[in-house]
C-alpha cells in the first residue's frame, strides 16, 4: 500500500484554553491520520492556530498585553495548545500559526493575486457583524435578528472595504456540493444549499479597517485581511504555497480531507472552494463536517461556564481511554452529549471489562498453563489459514462453516477476526471511526465468549489428554487479540504498544499487512502478564474526584490575589476625624447560636464598661483563638441589632480575594498598647 494523504484539522482560535470539544476534533483527525500511516501511506497531518481578528485584539487589551503576547501564552505556554496536543498524543507533522512570517507574506500575495484578477474589488460594506464569530451577515441571513451561528446579537457595520466576488462562483459551488461527494455527511449539503446557495450567494467582505490585529493589505494601508481568508489559506501556505518555508505543495495538494466542525462547514465548502477557483488551484477532495459534543444539550463554550478540561480528564483516566471514549461513543457526523458518567462507563465496559479482561485472562492462562510460551506447532492450521484468507479477501464472505464443536468455535472466531480488517477499512474510509471501533469490539466480545465456550480451566485439568487443544485455544486468543490490537493502534497508540509487549507481538505483527493475516504471530511468542491495561474505575469516587479537580482548576484560573480598587472620591479631613477608632482587648468571644457567621465579642475599650460587638467573621476565626488579642474597633457607630443581640461598633479587618476566595484578617496591634488608646 502506498500513496500520499494530506489531512487537516481546523486551526484553533487561541482566545481561550481549548476544551474537550476541540480535543474531539483533533483526536478524530489524529486517529484517521494514524490509520493512513498504518496502511503505509505518506501522511501529512496539519494543525495549528488561527491568531488574528478583533476578538483576540479585544481579549489582549483586557489582559493588558499585546495580541502577540496574548496568543503566544495560549499557544506555546504551559498547558497551552501545543502542550495539549503533546499530552493527547497527537501526531501532527506540522503546526502552523497564522502569525508566522511566511504565512503573513503568503496571504498578502494571495490577496493581491485575487485583486489583480478582478475577483477582489473595493466597495462599501453595510451590514451586520457578529464579533465573537468574526462573521459578516446580511439582514436576511440573521436568525431572529441575531447571528445564525451562535445566536448572539450582531452590530451594524459600515465601512470602506474590499469584496470577494463569491457570487461569481455560485453555480460551480452548487454543482460541487450537489453533484459530487465533496462535502460529507450528505445532510450538510442540504443545509448549505438551502441556507446559503438558494437564497443567493452575495459577494463577501474580505477586509476590515476598524481594528488592526490582522494581516495588513500591503497595497492599501489601514485595511487588514478578513480573518477567514487568512485562516482558510493556512491549508496551502503550510505546504509552501507562495512562500519558501516549505516545498510540499506539489506533493500534497489537493488535500485529501479537511476535517471541520459543523458550524464552519460554510466557510470550508463555499468560501474556500471559491477562493481556490479564483486562484486557479485544484479543490480539496473532501470536507467532512463532524458534529458537536454537547453538554446538557448545549454547545460547550467558555461563556456558558460548562467547559470540560481535557487536562483533568486525561490525567485522571489516561490519554488513551479519553481518546477511545470520544471516538467510540459519538457517531462522527452527529452531535453527542458528553458526560463524565458516560466516559467512565465506556472505560469500564469496553476497556476494563472487554478488552482488558481478554488480555489479562489470556496472558495469565498462557503463564499458568504453559509458563508463558506455547508449544511449537499449536498455531494456525493450513485449513484455518485458508478459511481466514477467504474471509479476508476483498468482498470475501464467511464460507458456510461445517466444523463440529469445538473446532466450530475456532472457525467462527477466525472467520470474524480475519474479515475484521476489511470491515474496519470500509468504516474508516467513510469517516466513521465509531463504526470501525464497533467492528473491533465485536471480535473482542466474540473472543471473550470463545474463552467461556472452551473453558480452558476444565481442559487444564488433564494436560496429557487436552494439552494440545488448550494450546491451540490459547493461540487463537492471542491471535485475535493481536489483530484487534493492530487496528486499535490509531486510537490508542500507547496502550497498544503495551498490549503487544504482553502478547509477545514483534514489529512485523503490528502492521496493516499482518492485521489481514491469521497466523502471523509465532506460536512460541513470549507472553507476559503485565499490569492491567485499563483498570476498572469506581464511578462514584471518580465523579467526586473530578468535581474536586474541576473546582480546583477553576479556582487556580482566577487571579492569585485581588484587592478592591481604591476609592478616588475624596473625603474631607473633618468628616474623617469624626470616626473614632480605638484599641480594644478581647475579654471574651463566643459563637452566636443559629448563626454560622457571627461571633460575639466582649471587649475592654478602656472606659471601664464592657463593650459588645458582633462581627461576621466566624468563617475565618474560632472564638477561643481570639481571647486576649488586642484589636481595633470603630466605637461611635450607632448600635445595631443582629440575631436579637446589640452590637456597638465594628472590628476593623483587612480583606482581599485569593483565587476567587475571600480572605479576612482582623487588624491586631501590639499588646503593649492599652485598651482605649485612640487611633489618629
Ligand atoms: O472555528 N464539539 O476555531 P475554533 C465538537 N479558527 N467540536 C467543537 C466543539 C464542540 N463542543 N467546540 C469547538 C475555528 N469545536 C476557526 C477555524 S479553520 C481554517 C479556522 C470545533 O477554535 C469546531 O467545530 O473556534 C472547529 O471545528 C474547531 O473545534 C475549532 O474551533
Amino acid at each position: 500500500m502506498s500513496g500520499r494523504f494530506y489531512i487537516t484539522t481546523p486551526i484553533y482560535y487561541p482566545s481561550d484554553k481549548l476544551h474537550i470539544g476541540h480535543t474531539y476534533c483533533t483526536v478524530a483527525t489524529d486517529a484517521i491520520a494514524r490509520y493512513h500511516r498504518l496502511k503505509g501511506e505518506e501522511v501529512l497531518f496539519l494543525t495549528g492556530t488561527d491568531e488574528h481578528g478583533q476578538k483576540i485584539e479585544d481579549k489582549a487589551r483586557e489582559a493588558g498585553v499585546t495580541p502577540k503576547e496574548f496568543v503566544d501564552r495560549i499557544v506555546e505556554g504551559e498547558r497551552g495548545v501545543k502542550d495539549l496536543w503533546k499530552l493527547m498524543d497527537i501526531s501532527n507533522d506540522r503546526f502552523i500559526r497564522t502569525t508566522d512570517g511566511y504565512h503573513v507574506s503568503a496571504i498578502q500575495k494571495i490577496f493581491k493575486q485575487m485583486y489583480d484578477s478582478g475577483d477582489i474589488y473595493k466597495g462599501t460594506y453595510k451590514g451586520k457583524y457578529c464579533k465573537p464569530c468574526e462573521s459578516f451577515w446580511t439582514e436576511s441571513q440573521l436568525k431572529d435578528g441575531c447571528c445564525p451561528d451562535c445566536g448572539r446579537p450582531v452590530q451594524d457595520a459600515e465601512e470602506e472595504a474590499y469584496f470577494f466576488r463569491l457570487s461569481k462562483y455560485a453555480d460551480r459551488i452548487r454543482h460541487l456540493l450537489e453533484d459530487t461527494d465533496f462535502l460529507e455527511p450528505r445532510s450538510r449539503v442540504h443545509e448549505m444549499v438551502n441556507n446559503f446557495i438558494k437564497p443567493g450567494l452575495e459577494d463577501l467582505c474580505v477586509s476590515r479597517t476598524s481594528f488592526t490585529w490582522g494581516i495588513p493589505v500591503d497595497f492599501d494601508p489601514g485595511h487588514v485581511v478578513y480573518v477567514w481568508v487568512d485562516a482558510l489559506s493556512n491549508y496551502i501556505t503550510a505546504l509552501g504555497y507562495d512562500n519558501d518555508q516549505y516545498h510540499d505543495f506539489d506533493r500534497f495538494w489537493p488535500a485529501d480531507v479537511h476535517i471541520v466542525g459543523k458550524e464552519i462547514v460554510r466557510f470550508h465548502s463555499i468560501i474556500w472552494p471559491a477562493m481556490l477557483m479564483s486562484l486557479g488551484l485544484p479543490l480539496p477532495k473532501k470536507v467532512f463536517g463532524h458534529g458537536w459534543l454537547l453538554l446538557d444539550g448545549g454547545k460547550m463554550s467558555k461563556s456558558k461556564g460548562n467547559v470540560v478540561d481535557p487536562y483533568i480528564l486525561a490525567e485522571m483516566f489516561g490519554v488513551d481511554a479519553l481518546r477511545f471514549f470520544l471516538l467510540r461513543t459519538f457517531p462522527f457526523g452527529s452531535d453527542g452529549n458528553f458526560s463524565n458518567e458516560a466516559l467512565i462507563n465506556t472505560i469500564n465496559v469496553d476497556l476494563a471489562n472487554d478488552l482488558g479482561n481478554l488480555v489479562s485472562r489470556t496472558t495469565a492462562m498462557v503463564g499458568k498453563y504453559f509458563g508463558g510460551q506455547l508449544p511449537a506447532g499449536c498455531g494456525a492450521t493450513g485449513e484455518e489459514r485458508e478459511l481466514a484468507a477467504a474471509c479476508a479477501a476483498p468482498g470475501g464472505a464467511v464460507p458456510f462453516l461445517t466444523a463440529a464443536e469445538p473446532e466450530k468455535f475456532d472457525a467462527e472466531l477466525i472467520a470474524l477476526a480475519a474479515g475484521l480488517r476489511g470491515r474496519y477499512e470500509q468504516a474508516m474510509d467513510q469517516y466513521a471511526p465509531h463504526r470501525a471501533l464497533d467492528e473491533v469490539f465485536q471480535v473482542i466480545q466474540r473472543a471473550n465468549k470463545y474463552i467461556d465456550e472452551n473453558a480452558p480451566w476444565v481442559l487444564a485439568k488433564d494436560m496429557e489428554a487436552n494439552g494440545a487443544r488448550l494450546a491451540h485455544v490459547m493461540y487463537d486468543l492471542l491471535e485475535a487479540t493481536r489483530i484487534c490490537g493492530v487496528l486499535l493502534t490509531p486510537f490508542m497508540p500507547g496502550s497498544m504498544d503495551r498490549l503487544f509487549a504482553q502478547i509477545g507481538a514483534p514489529a512485523d505483527c503490528r502492521t496493516w499487512e499482518s492485521a489481514g493475516t491469521w497466523g502471523a504471530l509465532a506460536d512460541t511468542a513470549a507472553v507476559t502478564k503485565g499490569d492491567n491495561l485499563f483498570p476498572r474505575i469506581d464511578l462514584d469516587k471518580a465523579l467526586a474526584q473530578l468535581e474536586a479537580a474541576e473546582a480546583e482548576a477553576r479556582k487556580a484560573a482566577l487571579p492569585a490575589v485581588e484587592v478592591e480598587p481604591q476609592l478616588t472620591e475624596p473625603v474631607d479631613f473633618d468628616t474623617f476625624c469624626k470616626s473614632d477608632f480605638r484599641v480594644v482587648k478581647v475579654k471574651d468571644c463566643q459563637s452566636v447560636k443559629k448563626s454560622n457567621k457571627l461571633l460575639r465579642f466582649t471587649l475592654d475599650d478602656g472606659t471601664g464598661t464592657d463593650r459588645q460587638i458582633l462581627s461576621g467573621i466566624a468563617m475565618w476565626y474560632k472564638p477561643e483563638e481570639l481571647i486576649g488579642k488586642t484589636l481595633v474597633a470603630i466605637v461611635n457607630l450607632p448600635p445595631r441589632k443582629m440575631m436579637g443581640l446589640e452590637s456597638n461598633g465594628m472590628l476593623i479587618s483587612a480583606v482581599h480575594t485569593e483565587h476567587g476566595e475571600e480572605k479576612l484578617h482582623l487588624i491586631m496591634v501590639d499588646d503593649a498598647i492599652p485598651a482605649g488608646a485612640k487611633l489618629c
